[in-house]
């Protein structure tokens, strides 16, 4: 294939997908847990796959991160101690840093090369994992959160699809073990998948969510290069209601260096289609 016509696809369910003409590919490896590539494409600038799917990207990864990060701590009085499940590219950490509240967040990630190829290809991701309240463990997840107890303010799951070194994080004991590692008031957010494209697995986690949580709540965005175009992260906690507080002075703030983040998007959130309400059972 010539330079000129390369162009990547990731198949969904061997369906439909999302197809990105490659300018580049500037890094392929195999880690001992998964496959990782770095592509430089026309449209989306760099782009993170992991085992041939589309992680993040410099063009749309702020629709994502936002998002994940924003409402639970926002939602929050004043989050201090933040644990990021996963997100080895350092997206989600950096705008849980934004908020001044945090005095340490753990990003508890089980491949250390996809912090080391983040580092060198997505710098705009992954340098705020430089920053001193930044402590990285590189081991697993499930390991990491059956012997936290009490913790953590916010615990956020940055993970791929329920497969591959991911699908351990959507379990009800994994869950229960999420909720003992939160402090009395504390957030938990997972991303949810798609719910055009990936209704079995929201179908999945929903009842194993609650049985681990007596809140839950989804909420929905546009995110162009996952699969359906469309994404959702779930709000769980013991205590919390999303929208019963929103510290509007904090979210003000936040929205300012944001693409998509502000108050009233925080509130739309939340407001799901019928198909969707349907699916998580509301
Ligand atoms: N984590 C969610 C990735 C899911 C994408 N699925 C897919 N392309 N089939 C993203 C990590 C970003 N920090």
């Amino acid at each position: 294939m010539s330079g000129m016509d390369l162009k990547y696809t990731e198949l969904h369910d061997d369906q439909f997908g999302i197809t990105m003409r490659v300018k580049n590919v500037l890094y392929s490896g195999k880690s001992e847990f998964q496959k990782i590539d770095i592509l430089d494409t026309e449209f989306f600038g760099r782009v993170l796959l992991l085992d041939g799917l589309v992680m993040t990207t410099e063009k749309d990864e702020i629709f994502y991160h936002e998002m994940i990060a924003h409402i639970p701590m926002i939602s929050h009085p004043a989050p201090k101690d933040i644990l990021v499940i996963g997100g080895g590219d350092g997206g989600t950490i950096r705008e849980v840093l934004r908020h001044p509240s945090v005095k340490r967040a753990v990003l508890c990630e089980i491949d250390g090369e996809v912090i080391e190829v983040s580092k060198k290809f997505l710098p705009q991701l992954a340098s705020a994992l430089d920053d001193p309240r930044v402590d990285i463990q590189v081991r697993d997840g499930i390991e990491y959160i059956a012997q936290s107890k009490n913790e953590f303010d916010i615990i956020l799951i940055d993970s791929t699809d329920p497969m591959g070194p991911g699908e351990g994080l959507f379990t009800e004991e994994f869950y229960k073990n999420v909720n003992a590692a939160l402090k009395d008031g504390g957030i938990m957010v997972c991303q949810s998948e798609s719910p055009f494209a990936d209704q079995k697995e929201i179908k999945m986690m929903q009842p194993l969510l609650k049985k681990a949580f007596p809140i839950v709540k989804t909420y929905a965005g546009p995110m162009p290069t996952y699969p359906g175009g469309y994404w959702s992260w779930t709000f769980c906690s013991n205590t919390v209601t999303p929208l019963e507080f929103v510290d509007e002075t904090r979210a003000d703030e936040i929205a300012k260096g944001s693409k998509l983040y502000n108050k009233d998007l925080h509130r739309a959130v939340f407001a799901l289609p019928n198909f969707v309400k349907e699916l998580v059972g509301e």
